[in-house]
């Protein structure tokens, strides 16, 4: 176990006040592990924003009717192959495809596979959840 610090933090009443209605409203079950998620939400967006190493997973829908789609699908994972780690396809309805990816790799490479995923046409949705792969992060 690291050593624990405590330390003050001199904060206005309204804005300590606001945070702590977000933490409680957000279910976190003390402010010490509010302030602690918060801070490392921050530290994973440095992350990103650093073009670190970092871990994603991407979520696709779509009609797999809609001609082309499911090959320009296929096409953008091998041009980043060596970024995906795996992938799961489900069948969601007669019509449309759930396709999950998780990718490692650095941020700046992950926002290019994701931008050439999200651009192809006949997409119902996507999004992108940018999380760590933990290492950096205590
Ligand atoms: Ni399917």
């Amino acid at each position: 176990m690291p050593k624990v610090t405590r330390v003050t933090v001199s904060i206005d009443e309204p804005l300590l006040e606001q945070f702590e209605q977000y933490l409680n409203a957000n279910g976190y079950p003390s402010r010490s592990e509010g302030i602690k998620s918060i801070m490392r939400k921050a530290l994973v967006e440095d992350q990103w924003a650093t073009d670190a190493e970092v871990a994603a997973a991407v979520t696709i829908v779509y009609d797999h009717h809609k001609p082309g789609v499911m090959q320009r699908m296929t096409e953008v994972q091998h041009d980043f192959g060596d970024m995906v780690i795996c992938t799961q396809h489900v069948h969601l309805d007669h019509h449309n495809c759930m396709e999950v990816l998780i990718l490692k790799g650095k941020s700046a490479q992950i926002k290019a596979l994701f931008n050439s995923l999200k651009a192809i046409k006949g997409l119902k949705h996507s999004s992108l959840s940018a999380s760590t792969t933990g290492g950096d992060i205590h």
